[in-house]
């Protein structure tokens, strides 16, 4: 294989997990003594975390950007945290005690930014600085990003030979019309724009959907004390035994005023709306022949590995698959582009390409359930291990967890987060966390680690 020396340049797009992913496989390269390319991080936010990094914004940010944050308080992990620690930085090595395993966001946000503050890659990154436009130039082979640095308000362009797009995709929500929607006397909101459940404290409250957000949104609704929760779905149920006070109902068909029309022709009067429809893929700073299109799947279009643009192998994509697994897929993402970028893997031919994405989704087409999908993934994970340095860990323990966890959710969908798992990477049983799920009404870090 091919080592090269380096005048290299490499812009990473967004420092949520997937980005800090990037970063820390170059750290971790040039800490083995290899010599590194010079890596730039732009991120949009004022800090770190990406989604994880929490804020109370809705709509535009002070500079007037969209704001990417859409998560919202009391939001507690919505799978164990046993499935996505890093092989490289355990949660024992960070927390310095075994802990819970469904910690509350501020909790994984801050084992996040242990790594990459250990890894001491902050001065890579430009906080407050959006990227507006990446453009190739097929003569000389090379990248011009435009970024705009939003405290200095200042725009300027730089050149580089790759680039990683690291945005995310649960940021530009997808909203649906509904039909009298714009006369709904209540409040009408997308799960993007959702922060706080004790708004909806004493409301019905309608959500439209049947993934992890109208899953959850409803969760925190009824735990703060809704009055009750609607959900309506438009394929099938999610099907869980759900509690007193909330149900589940085909898809919503109309509102008149504040009664809810559903397709079996029942009707629920309803004081608030909260589209739990999903996200788009979206980069406007991407022009037509960069730009990923592909809907939140396991086996997203157009990327070889799910990583490297098979229009262009000089830019890669980190995360942008629908995620069972999330921070340890990513980290074995940014190790692989990591190792394209530095010449350690070979990027075969196009046909190459086609064949090898056309063998995984045929087989992502076979997916029936959860079951098989966490297998999809997990195998996935396990090809991108074969080729790069990052710690090789037990994927295969890693799905028999995700089974567990889809069994102790269609137990106790409100009591699930009171289970504990073992680490697969250091294989330290957690502990029970101190106070039941629905009676935890404080997400802080500090009660969270009270033991
Ligand atoms: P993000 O976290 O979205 O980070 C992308 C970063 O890119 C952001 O910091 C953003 O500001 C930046 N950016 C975007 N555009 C630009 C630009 N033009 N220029 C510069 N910077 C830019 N996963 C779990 O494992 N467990 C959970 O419990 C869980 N809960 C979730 C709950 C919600 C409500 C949502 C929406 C997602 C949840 N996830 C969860 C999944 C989540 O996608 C991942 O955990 C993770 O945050 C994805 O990391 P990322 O870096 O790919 O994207
Ligand atoms: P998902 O997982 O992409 O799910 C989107 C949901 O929205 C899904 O249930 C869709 O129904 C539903 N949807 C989309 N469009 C419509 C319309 N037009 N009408 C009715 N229902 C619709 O997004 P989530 O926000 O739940 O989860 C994203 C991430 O956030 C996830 O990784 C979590 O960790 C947190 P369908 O199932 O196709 O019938």
């Amino acid at each position: 294989k091919r080592e090269q020396k380096y005048m290299t340049r490499v812009a990473v797009i967004g420092a949520g997990p997937s980005g800090l992913a990037q970063l820390r496989a170059f750290q971790s390269a040039a800490q083995k003594g290899a010599e590194i390319p010079e890596v730039v991080c732009f991120e949009k936010q004022a800090d770190w975390g990406g989604l994880w990094n929490y804020t109370w914004r809705t709509g535009l940010d002070e500079y007037g950007e969209p704001v990417h944050g859409s998560m919202y308080r009391y939001l507690w992990s919505n799978g164990p945290k046993e499935c996505l620690e890093f092989a490289d930085y355990s949660f024992e090595e960070h927390f310095g005690q075994p802990i819970g395993s469904y910690p509350p966001r501020a909790v994984l946000w801050d084992y996040i930014k242990g790594r990459v503050e250990k890894a001491d890659v902050r001065k890579w990154v430009r906080f407050s600085t959006p990227v507006r436009m990446v453009k190739f130039d097929e003569a000389t082979k090379k990248f011009t990003v435009t970024a705009h640095n939003r405290i200095e308000d200042r725009m300027y362009d730089e050149e580089f030979d790759y680039v990683v797009v690291a945005s995310g995709h649960f940021s530009t929500p997808n909203v649906p019309y509904f039909e009298g929607v714009k006369t709904f006397g209540g409040r009408v909101l997308h799960a993007h724009d959702f922060r706080d459940a004790l708004e909806f404290k004493d409301k019905d409250v309608l959500i439209v959907g049947r993934s992890y957000s109208a899953e959850d949104i409803g969760s925190q609704c009824w735990k703060y004390g809704a009055k009750s929760v609607t959900t309506s779905y438009r394929s099938k149920p999610m099907g869980f035994k759900w509690p007193e006070r909330f149900e589940e109902r085909p898809l919503l068909q109309k509102l008149v005023n504040k009664t809810a029309h559903f397709a079996d022709g029942s009707t629920k009067e309803v004081d608030a709306l909260i589209l739990c429809t999903g996200y788009l893929h979206h980069f406007p700073f991407l022009p037509d022949d960069l730009r990923l299109k592909t809907a939140n799947r396991l086996w997203s279009d157009s990327l070889y590995k799910g990583i490297v643009y098979e229009d262009n192998p000089q830019l890669m994509y980190i995360g942008m698959q629908d995620q069972f697994y999330t921070f340890n897929m990513f980290d074995a993402q940014a190790w692989y582009a990591r190792d394209v970028i530095m010449g350690r893997i070979d990027v075969p031919s196009k046909e190459e390409m086609k064949a090898h994405f056309d063998t995984w989704r045929a087989r992502e087409e076979t997916l029936e359930d959860a079951e098989q999908m966490i297998w999809f993934q997990g195998d996935y994970v396990l090809e991108l291990l074969e080729h790069t340095d990052y710690p090789k860990f037990d994927v295969e323990g890693t799905n028999k967890t995700f089974m567990e966890w889809e069994h102790h959710k269609a137990e106790n969908i409100m009591g699930f987060r009171d289970n504990a798992y073992k680490s697969l990477m250091t294989g330290t049983m957690a502990p029970k966390h101190h106070t039941p799920w629905l009676e935890a009404m404080d997400d802080t870090l500090d009660v969270y680690l009270k033991n």
